[in-house]
Parts: C-alpha cells; structure tokens; sequence
C-alpha cells in the first residue's frame, strides 16, 4: 500500500495543532491522530487515505447503527447508554428515546484516550566520596508505541534510601529520578506506582516493569 506523507505549512511532516495531527503526518506526541485528506489549514497533501485503502482491499467497518429517525434504535431505561462507531464521513448513527417533563441531560464522550504504561528502568549509581546514591530512567511508552513528554510519573524508593518522588517525562519520554544518597550498602529499590498525563490514561496492565533495583 503507498500513501504519502502529508505536510502541511512546516517544512517536513505535518506535526497537526492542539491534540490532533494527520496519522501520516507527525503526531506521536498528539492524542487524537487520523487518516486525513488534507482537511486542515497549509494542506499540501490531499490525498485521501481511507479511499487509498479501500482500492487496496481493506474495507471500513460496517454501519453499527440506522441512518434515519425510521431506523433509529431505540434507547430505554432511566439513565441511558449507548456507543457507536462512526465508519465513514457520511454516517449517521440515529437513537430514539422517550422522556417526560424536565431537563435531559446528553453527554458526549468520544474517542477513548491513548494507554500510557512503564516501559523500562535503567539503573545506575552515582558515587561522591563515601556517599552513595541510585539513578533510574525510567522510560514511559503510550500503545502506538511512542515516547510521550509531560507524563507525571510518581513513586517511591524503598532498601537503602525511602522517600516519594514524582518526576515530568521529557520529550523521549524519560525522566531520571535519583535517590538519597547513604554511606550504607545494600540494594536501592524504585517504585513506580502512578503515571498521568493530559489525553492520556495509565494502563498498568501493560506495565513491562514498575519495579528496579541495584546494590551499591
Ligand atoms: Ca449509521
């Protein structure tokens, strides 16, 4: 399949604005991405992705739900729910539900935001006369496999040193937090127990590490 980049009014790949950018732009760092055909401002690259792969045989999903108020399905309970998928521009996607006197109240929620999760801990340590102290770089990844910056990640230290810290990823999506430093050997142990970030919501089930440790 061949699709091309698109640019827009930077020199090389469109790196979007806001949270969004076009998926064959640059947008590891956005938390909205999607195919595109060019619908933004300094577009040079019009062509349109979905249609390209739709020639190459992959079709979209079929319509999950009616298209008109006839085929409207119908939502019933006191607090409805309901979730849809939208396939193509043109769709529409039609709920019917009845109400008496009073206020109703719809929200909205699209997309899901992107997993954030703990990739990997390096450690090291940092010696200075008879003190000793640990160093880790903790490297945090999001589930399309990109290092995301300003992700707050917080924890603690355990073994020879204790003590919380929180810490901010920069843009290769690390942070290096260091311990208290101590005459005493033994082993320093780091726990990474939370990570939060705009657009973005931790997933520990895809943790590949939390924990590290190393002996001085
Ligand atoms: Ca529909």
């Amino acid at each position: 399949m061949i699709f091309s980049i698109n640019s827009g009014i930077c020199s090389g790949c469109y790196s979007g604005h806001g949270d969004w950018a076009p998926i064959m732009g640059s947008g590891y760092y956005k938390s909205v991405t999607q195919w595109s055909k060019g619908e933004y401002p300094g577009a040079n690259q019009l062509q349109d992705d979905l249609a390209v792969m739709q020639t190459y045989g992959i079709p979209v999903i079929a319509d999950d739900y009616g298209n008109k108020n006839a085929a409207a399905t119908v939502l019933s309970g006191s607090s409805i729910s309901a979730s849809g998928k939208i396939t193509t521009r043109s769709n529409v996607d039609v709920f019917q539900f009845s109400t008496g006197d009073g206020v109703v109240t719809i929200n909205l929620n699209p997309a899901p935001s992107v997993a954030i999760f703990v990739k990997s801990i390096s450690m090291s340590l940092v010696t200075s006369g008879r003190q000793t102290s640990a160093r880790a770089v903790i490297t945090v990844n999001d589930g399309n496999s990109a290092l995301p910056a300003n992700v707050t990640v917080t924890g603690n230290w355990s073994g020879l040193t204790t003590g919380s810290f929180t810490g901010t990823t920069n843009a290769s999506g690390q942070v290096i937090i260091t311990s208290a430093s101590t005459k005493k050997t033994g082993a320093f142990t780091i726990n990474v127990t939370n990570l939060s970030a705009s657009g973005y919501t931790y997933n520990p089930n895809q943790n590949v590490v939390t924990s590290a440790s190393i002996s001085n």
